[in-house]
């Protein structure tokens, strides 16, 4: 054999009888190179501040042994053909990572692979986001590949001779199951030992709420990143599916039609279709919470800006975020679907695929596009992904924008505006249809540090504080805001326009003795509850029409509706929660609910106990501040359950598709269409 084969063929032969007697070398060089690429794979990423510690070392180790210490139970050519084949699916898996953050800035998840939608939107760009550099990657199989090749084809005629009897000595077999055993634990023990005390401290909270692909990646690793995933996916998908039978889908279909038919009935408001054809932005503002609007500090408007616009708009001063764990995420769900955020994570991280009735492809059936700008990495919240489903016509996240202002976690709001009405004039003069902008703004992020040029107020005693840096942020925000005003009424926009803005949630901080000076009474649970959850929501028409402060109760679930109630877009065979807000016809029956169980109709706020109990909860009557007996709210509190209820099934259960009205409203828009 080996004289037939040549000095090559004696140097293979050796090699395999070598790593016949000793079980875990090739075991030892395959987890040694997998490491190497896993660390080398960290600098191509080159994330900012993910830098592979010691400690990310030790935990790519402890995935690497976790992920193949079965190959030690195979015997020689098996084991050495499988790890081959694992480094071959692993390098390919991290390479094709590398592409996908490079356009993404995310990393590869199942769902994308699925949908491969978007990876097909990386076309033509594809071969700008290679790099002859990235081959290392890859570069062992030129000699891998070959070998496998080599052992399967004469492995058997080179190991046989060397242990003739068929049975597998019983000494070998211990020596199996004890290398594997041993590759096991010490895996587990790498691997658990170093996650666990980063999820016990500084990570707290990063798998339930997983806000972000490369958080998770940044404490688990390549390995860890990618086994979570799959069990993200296998945990929503198939063990914890929301299973819905045939009778509550039915019921579900005809309580959320009842909704339609109740907005249906809104038709011959006049408000219905008065501002039809116009454009519409939308500005999701950061962390801006209502009691901000018309206060002051040392004399001097926290927001100058805004005091101004909410008299020139209509000013919603009963108006509630509706977020969750999901928190931006959660904003803009409830506003762009209308439908209820999940209680735990982000629906744009665990239902991206499901199918919603959302703003933008309402607008864009009917003619309007639909473009959404967020100057942060596009796969934070899993914004490339929901977005396409969305059908957004385009995403414009970081990577469009020049970083010329760098403040906050990226670029400052005023050259974000500055640089968003760029691209949509651009967009403008190349279409005549009517826009739709969705703006996400991020400069009054917590934790709200600004630098000393851009502090602009004197805020007193709260100097130091993270309240006195709020009011900084929430400054500069307001004074970005009055930039992107003047721009539009600069470029002849204004008047065509619907403008539009609200807070996403709030600001996080839950030290009360920093809001004495903004509330009446900041010890009143009540009170505190209503400053955390109130935002403003502001709507400038194009005429300027209903200008002024309105206390009609709505949250932001209710804003997709309002804005197709202006522009005379039937929401009656959409499947959406909310309820127009500006009507001059009466809206029975409103209702604003909370995530957690709370809920108000503007004359009562119900507050539920920790057990969920609606009879432990507290009733509470807005107006006088005082509490109300629990029966008094027992009627909202079973509303607000079954909303929380048929939202959760039509989320999770994905049950729009199947819903009778989806197929008219397909019908009407081929139609119109033709
Ligand atoms: C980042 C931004 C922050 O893109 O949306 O989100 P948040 O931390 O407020 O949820
Ligand atoms: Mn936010």
């Amino acid at each position: 054999m080996a004289n037939r084969s040549g000095g090559l063929g004696r140097l293979l032969a050796w090699s395999l009888s070598w790593l016949d007697r000793l079980v875990a070398a090739d075991f030892v060089l395959f987890a040694g190179a997998m490491v190497w690429k896993l660390y080398f794979f960290n600098t191509l990423l080159s994330v900012p501040y993910m830098d592979m510690t010691d400690k990310d070392r030790i935990i790519e180790t402890g995935a690497v042994l976790l992920l193949a210490f079965w190959t030690l139970l195979l015997p020689t050519r098996g084991r050495i053909v499988s790890l081959i084949a694992l480094n071959l699916v692993l390098s390919f898996l991290l390479y094709s990572d590398v592409i996908y953050y490079r356009y993404f800035q995310d990393l590869i998840t199942v769902p994308v692979l699925l949908q491969l939608g978007q990876v097909e939107s990386l076309g033509g760009s594809i071969t700008s986001l290679l790099s002859a550099y990235d081959f290392w990657l890859l570069a062992d199989m030129a000699i891998l590949i070959p070998y496998a090749v080599f052992v399967v084809w004469r492995g058997r005629a080179i190991i046989r001779p060397l242990r003739p009897r068929a049975r597998v000595p019983w000494k070998k077999r211990f020596i199996r199951l004890g290398t594997s055993l041993a590759a096991l634990a010490i895996g587990l023990m790498l691997f658990a030992v170093n996650l666990n005390q980063a999820t016990d401290t500084w990570a707290k909270g990063l798998f339930e709420r997983n806000w972000w692909n490369l958080s998770i990646y940044n404490v688990a690793g390549g390995l860890g990143f990618h086994g979570y995933d799959v069990y993200r996916y296998a945990k929503i998908n198939w063990f914890g599916a929301e299973t819905v039978s045939a009778a509550q889908k039915s019921e579900t279909e005809q309580w959320i039609e009842a909704r339609g038919d109740k907005r249906g009935q809104l038709k011959n408001d006049p408000l219905f279709g008065a501002y039809a054809g116009s454009n519409v932005l939308m500005v999701q503002v950061e962390s801006l919470q209502n009691f901000m609007l018309g206060a002051s500090i040392g004399g001097q408007e926290i927001t100058p800006v805004l005091n101004g616009l909410m008299k020139e708009s209509v000013y919603f001063s009963n108006f509630y975020h509706q977020t969750a764990q999901g928190r931006t995420s959660d904003a803009d769900f409830a506003t762009s679907c209308s439908m209820l955020p999940m209680k735990n994570g982000s629906v744009f991280i665990q239902y991206a695929s499901h199918d919603f009735d959302c703003l933008p492809a309402t607008l864009k059936d009917q003619g309007y596009s639909a473009n959404v700008f967020h100057p942060y990495q596009g796969g934070f919240w899993n914004r490339n992904v929901m977005y396409n489903h969305m059908e957004y016509d385009q995403f414009y996240s970081l990577k469009n924008y020049e970083l010329d202002e760098r403040l906050g976690w990226s670029l400052g709001d005023k050259s974000f505006y500055r640089q968003t009405m760029d691209l949509i004039a651009k967009n403008n003069d190349e279409t005549a249809t009517p826009f739709y902008a969705f703006l996400i703004s991020l400069t009054s992020h917590h934790p709200y540090k600004l630098p000393k040029k851009e502090q602009q107020l004197h805020v007193e005693e709260l100097e130091g504080t993270m309240m006195g840096d709020y009011l900084q942020a929430v400054h500069y925000a307001d004074a970005a805001l009055g930039e992107l005003v003047e721009r539009l009424k600069r470029d002849g926009l204004w008047e065509n326009t619907i403008f539009a803005l609200y807070g996403d949630h709030d600001s996080s901080i839950l030290d009360w003795s920093l809001y004495e000076r903004f509330l009446d009474d900041p010890s009143s649970p009540l009170e505190r509850e209503m400053s955390l959850k109130q935002v403003p929501f502001m709507i400038h028409l194009p005429d300027g029409a209903y200008a002024g402060a309105r206390d009609t109760v709505g949250g932001q679930l209710d804003t997709t509706p309002t804005l197709l109630h202006l522009l005379g877009i039937s929401t009656e065979e959409r499947y959406l929660l909310g309820m127009p807000l500006l009507t001059e016809a009466n809206v029975p029956d409103r209702l604003v609910v909370q995530r957690d169980g709370s809920w108000t109709d503007g004359a009562r706020y119900y507050m539920p106990s920790e057990d969920g109990l609606p009879a432990n909860g507290r009733c509470y009557d807005i107006a006088s501040g005082g509490e109300l007996p629990i029966a008094d709210c027992l009627d909202g509190t079973a509303a607000a359950d079954l909303q929380l209820m048929m939202s959760d099934r039509m989320v999770m259960g994905d049950l729009l598709p199947g819903f009778k009205r989806n197929g008219a409203v397909e019908a009407i828009e081929m139609s119109g269409s033709r």
